[in-house]
């Protein structure tokens, strides 16, 4: 395909852009070095379709589900590293990998989840800290036998929910221990599939239960420092079409109520529901916010990342109101019907060019339009600025960053399938 781009080319592109900018007051260095140092959290759960390594049976997936059957998806932690790694190496920036509790390595040996510790996790802190990668973590309450029922924390047998919160508790364990690991906190984001497929009659019950929960989850005290809890609402998911426990105003609630950080995954609220303009509101109120980054689709709640005005609106939210130290960003998509890497690469790559758009705004200029009432002006001058030159400014970055410009890290990507993942059986 298409061939890195010269030098040349790139520099003359940048300079024009450069200029460009300048004329709105805006300095692209500065725009370029803190998108460098603002991490995103790569799910490590793109390269092999949210499976895992337990080879465990169980029905309920969860109510979430990758489709497709691409060929070469990882099947051992470390294939799975190295094709993060590939993914890695073509993307500008500064990383995190996120890690789901069914990825331990227990050599063989069958751990059950309430049981896991930092140890079933040595190798992938060990990896992390090679490669200069801060590690987020969750635990997994679907794919198990104990969830097949579709309730877990919420379940009204006693016995399954006190599994899932020996569960949820190992969890922040191990999450503490990345992050003590790691010298960077360890974000511990809980999602449970709990929902109804068709119309319940108590409501209120299976809420009550989370609650009871959670608080069980959330007794110990750990120290922020090492470990941030997090707890992520849904709408509805395949299966739990119409109830699901931990809806929005749930854990909105919780989040208020506790202190812990509440998740917001784009792909969970009303199809035409973004989550842009809840970031404002809810940061009155909660200290930080994890962002699962996706993309729904119809039913669908995880199609790969683009660059949408969605996630454009996303990345100004946080630019313009100075959130990027109270947010994280983490992604959450899963495609099986294309290269799993690219799938990671393009994603990944929407959501730094999204940043770094947001971050070439003239922001204050378009405030003092807003706050003298010229909205013509602010409607004209938006609209103009979709145009700016940044993907000058966005292949400097990358060639700046040591990563392919343009297209060419597809070529990267190809190669690498023909070498490497072709020859998975
Ligand atoms: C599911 C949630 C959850 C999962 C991951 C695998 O709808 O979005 O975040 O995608 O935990
Ligand atoms: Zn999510």
């Amino acid at each position: 395909m298409a061939a890195q781009m010269s030098d040349k080319h790139i520099e003359a592109g940048y300079l024009h852009a450069k200029d460009a900018y300048a004329a709105f007051g805006v300095d692209v260095a500065t725009a370029m070095e803190v998108l460098s140092g603002v991490p995103v959290s790569l799910h490590c759960w793109q390269g092999d379709d949210v499976g895992g390594f337990e080879n465990i049976d169980a029905l309920s997936g969860g109510g979430i589900q990758a489709t497709g059957n691409y060929p070469g998806k990882a099947r051992t932690p470390d294939e799975l590293r190295r094709d993060f790694e590939k993914a890695a190496s073509l993307i500008p920036g500064k990383k995190r990998i996120n890690l789901h509790a069914m990825y331990a390595e227990t050599g063989g040996a069958k751990v059950e989840r309430d049981a896991l510790e930092p140890k079933h996790f040595a190798g992938w802190i060990d990896w992390a800290k090679s490669r200069n990668l801060g590690m987020d973590f969750n635990p997994t309450c679907f794919g198990h036998p104990k969830a097949d029922s579709g309730f877990t924390l919420s379940n009204y047998d006693a016995g399954i929910r006190s599994f899932w919160v020996d569960h949820c508790i190992a969890c922040r364990v191990i999450g503490e221990a990345v992050g003590r690991a790691l010298g960077t906190p360890c974000v511990t984001n809980i999602w449970i599939p709990d929902g109804f497929k068709d119309i319940p009659v108590d409501r209120k019950t299976p809420r009550e239960l989370l609650r009871q929960s959670l608080d069980a989850i959330f007794a110990n005290p750990i120290d922020p420092k090492f470990n941030l809890d997090a707890v992520e609402s849904k709408l509805f998911g395949i299966g739990s079409e119409s109830y699901v426990a931990g809806s929005h105003e749930f854990y909105l609630g919780y989040a208020v109520e506790k202190g812990v950080l509440l998740t917001l995954d784009a792909g969970h609220f009303h199809p035409t529901e973004g989550i842009a303009d809840k970031i404002s509101s809810i940061l009155l109120y909660v200290d930080e916010l994890l962002l699962h980054v996706s993309r729904g689709v119809r039913w669908d709640s995880d199609h790969v990342v683009i660059l949408s005005d969605e996630l454009r609106a996303i990345a100004e939210e946080l630019v313009r109101h100075g959130f990027l130290n109270r947010v994280h960003i983490g992604l959450d998509f899963f495609d099986a019907s294309i290269n799993r890497i690219a799938a990671w690469v393009t994603g990944t790559r929407a959501m730094m060019k999204a940043l770094l758009i947001a971050l070439l705004e003239p922001t204050d200029l378009l405030k003092q339009v807003e706050r003298a009432g010229d909205y013509t002006g602010r409607l004209a001058l938006l609209e103009e600025l979709k145009t700016m030159p940044f993907g000058a400014i966005w292949d400097y970055y990358c060639r700046k960053q040591g990563v392919p410009t343009g297209v060419a890290w597809l070529d990267d990507v190809r190669q690498y399938e023909k070498d490497v993942l072709a020859k998975r059986g």
